[in-house]
Order: structure tokens, then C-alpha cells, then sequence
């Protein structure tokens, strides 16, 4: 089973979205595995996109998601870190499809909700950045079979 990191952003926070984003990535099948609250320090956000420091979005980035707390959470399933990236859709939100996150709830590409882990190599690296091995919950979902073959 495959596992990516997701983050509802500050905005996503503050604007009472979090129910809601959760809902969409249970209610399609996959499972919550770890879960919590952060306000992020600079570190950390500097350290999370540090592929991107030296672009000049970077340091307004680091200002914002260290701005409010976010939602940090990883999430389990088969093929879950692509499918992840399409329920959240594209980067600008204002060219993400109507029903994804991005699509439903954002404008501004410095707004755009929520994060996902782009492939398995990040994903990895992101779920260790963000969360010990001790706060991530190994369970068995009873409704396993009802949405595995
Ligand atoms: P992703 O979040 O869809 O994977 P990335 O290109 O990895 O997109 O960019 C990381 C984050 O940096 C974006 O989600 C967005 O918050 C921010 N970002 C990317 N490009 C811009 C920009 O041109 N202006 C402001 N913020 C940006």
C-alpha cells in the first residue's frame, strides 16, 4: 500500500475548509494514518520546499504557511499519491477543474488550499519530514473489502 502527505494550507484553516477536504479523500476509500495540527516553524516550511528556494515566491511561501496552523496528515491506498494530486488539482487554481480542492475553493496560485506529495520518492520524504514513525497509526479498516477486491 502506497501513502502520501497531504497539508491543508493556512488558508484552508482559516476559511473552515478542513471537514470538508478530509471528507473527499475518506469518502473515496482511502485511509487516515496520521493526523495533526501544526503551526509550522520557519524551518520546517523552509526545509518542506526547499526545492523551491530560489524562486522569488519563496520567501512570501514560507511567510504563509508559517502564518496560521496547518493540517498535516498522511493518507493510505493503492495508488493514493497520484490520486491524491487529482482529487486536489493543479497548481493555479484558477486552471483547476471544478471538483477538485483547488478547482472548488481557490483563486490565487499563493492560495491554492492544500498540498500533496508529487510522487513516491517525495512522498516518502515529506512523511518523514513532518511526522515520527510513533505517530503514524498501523490499522486494520473493517470496510476493507467493501472497497478492495
Ligand atoms: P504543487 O503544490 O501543486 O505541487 P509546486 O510547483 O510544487 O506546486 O509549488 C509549491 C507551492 O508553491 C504551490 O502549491 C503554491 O502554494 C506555491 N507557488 C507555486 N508557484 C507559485 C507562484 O508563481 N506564485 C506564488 N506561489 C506559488
Amino acid at each position: 500500500m502506497e501513502r502520501t502527505f497531504l497539508a491543508v494550507k493556512p488558508d484552508g484553516v482559516q476559511r473552515g475548509l478542513v471537514g470538508n477536504i478530509i471528507g473527499r479523500f475518506e469518502s473515496k476509500g482511502f485511509q487516515l494514518v496520521g493526523l495533526k495540527l501544526v503551526q509550522v516553524s520557519r524551518e520546517l516550511a523552509e526545509k518542506h520546499y526547499g526545492e523551491h528556494k530560489e524562486r522569488p515566491f519563496f520567501p512570501g511561501l514560507v511567510n504563509f504557511i508559517t502564518s496560521a496552523p496547518v493540517v498535516a496528515m498522511v493518507w493510505e491506498g493503492k495508488g493514493v499519491i497520484a490520486s491524491a494530486r487529482k482529487i486536489i488539482g493543479v497548481t493555479n487554481p484558477l486552471n483547476a477543474e471544478n471538483g477538485t480542492i483547488r478547482g472548488d475553493f481557490g483563486v490565487d496560485v499563493g492560495r491554492n488550499i492544500i498540498h500533496g506529495s508529487d510522487a513516491p520518492d517525495t512522498a516518502e520524504r515529506e512523511i518523514a519530514l513532518w511526522f515520527t514513525p510513533a505517530e503514524l497509526c498501523n490499522w486494520q479498516p473493517s470496510i476493507s473489502t467493501w472497497i478492495y477486491e
